[in-house]
This record gives structure tokens, C-alpha cells and sequence, in this order.
């Protein structure tokens, strides 16, 4: 029975979901721009299908805002994620309210797994939305896999590994993270994509974990047509290039020219014998 699996990218604002997006699926969705809630809508794109039929869907959602102060209202209620979803908030007035509710929204109708990015040039400790954001998703409920954006270029792998046990360390107290794994949206490779679906299948329920399975075979059978039309492209310029002759003019006394030279490196035969033609 072919299933469908919604992913969904959700951050603090501007910290690169839309940019992520892109890079995942291999093309221009949305806007990116560096300012604050500039996606406004959630947003799906169909990511993969298997042969069996199953779909694994994107999400790209508007970032959360001012999480700090929402988070502590939220705490004066009994029911906090009931109040918070039963206000109006002001599309333009209330912007950062107005976006956090779309994700909350989003994520406890639609998502099977949260893809929770956070800008990892930033210390945890001083990225001080994250705490009142783990708070919200875990009123949710739903399990999250947090991806750590902004790595910058590729480095030691020493550097990569201590920067993810710093963020672990740091989400080690929400039981909702299920793993934290390096995927910048301008420096990841394949092996880490590779690594992120073999954790979303992980995180997934046991009945759900086989059409997993089968979506990342889909996923595999695409990346090695991409790397097989590439050396076929690389192959066929190169062989252009090796069979490639000029006919040259003799009137100049190239010919003896090059063979002068040709000797000089001593690849021509001794005087006397045919040298090259
Ligand atoms: N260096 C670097 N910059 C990034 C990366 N990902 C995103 N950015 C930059 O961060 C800025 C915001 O990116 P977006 O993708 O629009 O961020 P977003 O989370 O979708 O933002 P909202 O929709 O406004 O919540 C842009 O200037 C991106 O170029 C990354 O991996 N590395
Ligand atoms: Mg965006």
C-alpha cells in the first residue's frame, strides 16, 4: 500500500528553510531573502516517489518569530497550544505571532517528521530562540530531526564532529530530537542527504519505515543516473578532445620546426633515420 511521508523544514526565521528547500529539491522554489519572515504561506513540493507509488512531500514553512515572548504568555495558560491557535492574529501587525501560528498549525496537521534547522555558526547558547522553540514542537508532539545549517565551507571533519556534539549536548534535554546531523543548504554532499533519509526512516513508525525504505531506493537510483549522465558528458568531451587533429600548413617550415623540437626532447629518431612524419 504505496504512503505518502510529509517532511517539514521549520525554523526561527531567516536562519534558511526556504535556501534548504532549494537544495533538496534541486530547484527555485519560493523566496530567499536575507530578512525576517519573508516565506509567508506553507508551501509543499513533492521531493521523490517510489515505484510502488509512495511520495515523500517538502514543506517549507514561515519561520517562527519573537518565540521568547510568545513561549512565556503560552505559559500562562492551562492550554497553551489550544489559546494560541484559537487567536486572530494580525497578519501584518502581529507578523512573528501570526507566522508562529501557521507552523504550529502545520505541524500538528501534516508533518511526519519536523526537519528543525539552526544556524550553527551561532553558539546554542546564545541562540536564545531555540529553547522556546523546542518548547512549542514539544506541546506538538511530533519528532523532530535537527539539521545544522550555516556550517560554512566544507572543513576538518574534527570541526563538523565537535560542532554537532555541541549542539547535541545542548538538545540532549527535548526527548522529541531524535538526532542532530550536519546539512548546510550551500555545502552539503550526498553522503549527508543519504544520512538524513536513513534517519528519517528511523525516526519513523515501524509500519511506515517500508515505504521509507523504498523512497530511498528511489532516491539512490536518481543520484546514480545524475552521476552516470555526468561521466557520460565528462567521458565523451574527453574523448572529443583526444581525437581531436590539426591540420597543420608546412609553408612556414612548421614541420621542421616541430621536429627540431621533437629532437631536442629526444623524441625524434637519430639524423639519418625517418623521423616522424
Ligand atoms: N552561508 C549560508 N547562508 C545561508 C544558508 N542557508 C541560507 N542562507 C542565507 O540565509 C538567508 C535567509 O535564507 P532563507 O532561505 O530565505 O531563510 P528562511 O528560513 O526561509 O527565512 P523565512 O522564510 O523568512 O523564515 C539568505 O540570505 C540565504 O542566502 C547556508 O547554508 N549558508
Ligand atoms: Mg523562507
Amino acid at each position: 500500500m504505496p504512503e505518502s511521508i510529509a517532511l517539514s523544514l521549520v525554523s526561527h526565521t531567516n536562519v534558511g528553510k526556504t535556501t534548504l528547500a532549494r537544495t533538496l529539491l534541486g530547484r527555485d522554489v519560493g523566496e530567499v531573502r536575507d530578512a525576517p519572515h519573508v516565506t509567508e504561506f506553507t508551501d509543499v513540493h513533492v521531493l521523490l516517489r517510489s515505484d510502488a507509488g509512495d511520495e515523500l512531500t517538502l514543506w517549507d514553512t514561515p519561520g517562527f518569530g519573537d518565540s521568547q515572548r510568545l513561549v512565556r504568555r503560552l505559559r500562562q495558560d492551562g492550554n497553551p497550544l489550544g489559546w494560541f491557535l484559537a487567536q486572530v492574529w494580525d497578519r501584518w501587525k502581529d507578523r512573528p505571532f501570526w507566522a508562529s501560528q501557521q507552523v504550529v498549525r502545520h505541524v500538528r496537521d501534516t508533518s511526519d517528521v519536523v526537519l528543525y534547522l539552526v544556524n550553527a555558526a551561532e553558539e546554542p547558547a546564545s541562540a536564545g530562540y531555540v529553547a522556546p522553540e523546542m518548547d512549542l514542537l514539544g506541546w506538538i508532539g511530533k519528532p523532530v530531526l535537527v539539521l545544522l545549517n550555516q556550517l560554512g565551507p566544507p572543513r576538518a571533519a574534527a570541526s563538523d564532529e565537535q560542532d554537532l556534539q555541541r549542539w547535541a549536548e545542548h538538545l540532549r534535554r527535548w526527548p522529541l530530537v531524535h538526532r542532530v546531523l550536519p546539512l548546510d543548504a550551500f555545502a552539503r554532499c550526498w553522503v549527508q542527504e543519504a544520512a538524513l533519509w536513513h534517519a528519517v526512516q528511523d525516526t519513523l513508525p515501524l509500519p511506515r519505515q517500508a515505504a521509507m525504505a523504498r523512497l530511498r531506493l528511489a532516491w539512490t537510483a536518481q543520484r546514480q543516473q545524475v552521476f552516470e549522465d555526468a561521466m557520460q558528458a565528462l567521458a565523451a568531451s574527453l574523448g572529443r578532445l583526444g581525437a581531436a587533429r590539426v591540420a597543420l600548413d608546412d609553408a612556414g617550415g612548421v614541420r621542421g620546426t616541430l621536429r627540431q623540437i621533437g629532437s631536442a626532447l629526444g623524441l625524434a629518431k637519430q639524423a639519418g633515420g625517418a623521423g616522424p612524419g
